[in-house]
């Protein structure tokens, strides 16, 4: 085994691999671009290397200077994670030319496995049924065409160097034909500097299940499969192993050929073949076909370790260190069910497009796995995947395993930031999901329903304005109030502002008024109530509520301090509604004030917020003064009693 390893990778791979490096007595070495200076992967690691600038370019895919890091901490091996140079071929051989260890395959077997075209002639070889098509040399049009034809359409068009969709079209009729080429060769040429296409039968509904297999150069194993058909635009979102109604037979089959593929290849170490799969009339062993072979550890592989137990990453550690494999086929066992699901800082109503910021909260429930690279205070910057975490969760059945995703998600609290959190659950939530029947064009069809906003109800606002003022969070402060404080609360929803009416008669005791109903709020023995339903939690932040329902609800505070007025007949009080430093008191004692003027300043949240008189007046006394820390309810200026 390792003494140490370098770890070529950021994010939620780089400390995942960093906790099982450490749980194998194996130390670790991180390297990090300016942007992850601060990054949780870099906390965790004995020792840590800078290699250049937040572009990927500029750090994680500079393999010489990662190799120097190496040699220069002494590290015997590299692990690449996933992406960045995982699949690099010269990268492999520059690592094993120094004399270190690559955790991962041969360059050869990843330049087997890297032109599609090349990875199906080999697969035939092998015996793996791949879909019917043509993957030859010649790329003439014509014969492209004509090709297209005997195959019969609809067809797709794949670029040979191609992956994850790109370069790919998907032809319906023959007229369609010439003009999908182009604009498949185009996006290759662009994408991959190589336009060679192939050309398959497309297979309808598809389903993608990939088989796990684990080499060690001459013998593979399988570790069974994972279902990845929930896709959005080829991302994937929620995987799960076993997959939905996978028999006996049919996993033999695709087990017996992705082992076939992976022997054919010497392959070493973990990697994935993806199988697409007609499963319009279930699962049937002559219904599956090679699609390509991934060379990397996967971002799904925690599903295959729940369901079979075992450490993917210290099996990459231990068979790159010279180990056999370590387990027979036979000793593999799979038990239960197993669900991921991608939390991505993304703006799912603007198209899922990626997002930025500072995570201000982070809490994952218990009772599932979360593997993250970040944490609460770290920004999601967009040099990199704005992925939050994989969520995990395991379970006797697939309900069970689903329903356990279903609370995670339900208790997982993300501030600062938008998320597909609420897409995450509706799928979890989607009937055709739960039932197992999935297939690659889901999300597709589903996407309005599966993305529809849940509006904030009045208990949501009225919580809401309570925590905007800070009564939230102060429960039974301690101060008290004379008369009943009324306050108004200016929010907003989605871009929507709206009001809300605080009445407060003690501090554990407040009517809300909002979108004309009158609420009660209580705190009993710490836990807040509204109407009688307990309260979910909540966080306040640069001038954000979020509420931790319904996936997060964010509100913008407008005013969180619109003018304190006075209920009753008493004289006027102003109060700070939460704690916070007096900047500055524009009035003195015996000055005649107008209902509306902006008698001081209190910095709150980060924020400086006027304080207004709620009515004309003469103040009778001002009872703070600028750079006075005050509590919330604190007495700050009081205009004389009315006549
Ligand atoms: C296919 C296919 C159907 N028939 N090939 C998608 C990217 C890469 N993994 C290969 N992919 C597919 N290849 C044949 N012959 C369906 C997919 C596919 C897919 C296609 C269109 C839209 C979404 C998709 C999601 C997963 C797989």
């Amino acid at each position: 085994m390792f003494h140490k390893i370098l770890i070529a990778n950021r994010g939620e791979i780089a400390c995942r691999v960093i906790e099982t490096a450490r749980r194998l007595g194996v130390a670790t070495v991180a390297v990090y671009s300016d942007a992850d200076a601060d990054a949780r992967h870099v906390a965790m690691a004995d020792e840590a290397l800078h290699i250049g600038g937040s572009q990927p370019a500029q750090s994680y895919l500079r393999g010489e200077v990662i190799l120097r890091a190496a040699l220069d901490t002494g590290a015997e091996a590299i692990h690449p994670g996933y992406g960045f140079l995982s699949e690099n071929p010269d990268f492999v051989e520059q690592v094993k030319a120094a004399g270190l260890a690559f955790i991962g395959p041969s360059a050869q077997a990843i330049r087997a496995m890297g032109l599609k075209d090349a990875a199906k002639v080999l697969m035939e070889k092998a015996g793996v049924p791949v879909v019917p098509g043509y993957h030859g040399a010649d790329q003439d049009d014509a014969v492209l065409a004509r090709e297209a034809g005997q195959i019969g359409y609809p067809v797709l068009i794949k670029a040979v160097a191609g992956g994850g969709g790109k370069g790919m079209r998907l032809v319906e009729v023959e007229g369609e034909f010439f003009g999908a080429l182009d604009s498949a060769r185009a996006e290759a040429r662009t994408a991959f500097g190589n336009d060679d296409v192939l050309v398959e039968k497309y297979i309808e509904k598809p389903r993608h299940i990939e088989m796990q297999v684990f080499g060690d150069g001459s013998h593979a194993v399988h570790l069974y499969e994972r279902d990845c058909s929930l896709q959005r635009r080829h991302q994937k979102v929620i995987e799960e192993a076993p997959a939905p109604g996978m028999t006996d037979e049919m996993r033999a089959a695709m087990g017996a050929a992705a082992v076939a593929a992976a022997e054919a290849i010497g392959y070493t170490g973990a990697g994935t073949v993806e199988f697409i799969v007609d499963g319009s009339d279930g699962l049937k062993p002559d219904r599956f076909w090679f699609m390509e072979m991934n060379t990397r550890l996967q971002v799904e592989h925690p599903v295959t370790e729940a369901v079979t137990g075992i450490d993917l990453v210290e099996w990459q550690l231990r068979v790159a260190s010279g180990e056999g494999l370590p387990a027979s086929q036979d000793e593999i066992s799979l038990k239960g069910h197993a669900f991921e699901a991608r939390l991505y800082a993304e703006n799912v109503p603007a198209g899922f497009l990626p997002a930025t910021g500072t995570l201000t909260h982070l809490v994952f429930p218990d009772g599932a796995r979360a593997d993250s690279g970040v944490r609460a205070g770290d920004t999601i910057t967009p040099f990199y995947d704005p992925m939050i975490a994989k969520i995990i969760t395991h379970g006797a059945t697939r309900s069970a395993a689903l329903r356990r995703m279903g609370a995670a998600l339900k208790h997982t609290q993300v501030a600062g930031l938008v998320t597909n959190l609420g897409f995450l659950g509706a799928l979890t939530r989607h009937e055709g999901f739960s039932c197992g029947d999935v297939d690659t064009g889901l999300i597709a069809r589903d996407l309005v329903v599966l993305t529809a906003a849940t509006p904030p109800s009045a208990a949501d606002k009225a919580l809401a304005a309570l925590a905007a003022t800070g009564l939230l969070q102060r429960p039974g402060s301690g101060f008290h109030i004379w008369t009943p404080l009324r306050r108004v609360v200016r929010l907003a929803f989605a871009g929507e502002a709206f009001e809300v009416t605080v009445v407060t008669s003690s501090a554990d005791e407040h009517l809300v008024f909002v979108d004309g109903a009158q609420l009660s709020a209580l705190c009993l023995r710490g836990q807040w109530e509204i109407d009688g339903d307990r309260a979910p939690a909540v966080a306040v932040s640069n001038g954000v509520v979020t509420l931790f329902t319904n996936a997060g609800l964010v509100f913008d505070i407008i005013d969180p301090l619109a003018s304190a007025s006075e209920g009753g007949a008493t004289a006027g009080v102003i109060e700070a509604p939460m704690p916070g430093l007096v900047r500055e008191v524009f009035c003195v004692a015996g000055q005649k004030v107008t209902a509306g003027e902006r008698l001081a300043v209190l910095e709150a949240m980060k924020m400086e917020h006027g304080l207004t008189a709620a009515r004309d007046g003469v103040v009778a006394e001002v009872l703070t003064k600028a750079g006075d820390q005050v509590e919330a309810g604190a007495p700050l200026i009081r205009l004389e009693e009315e006549d």
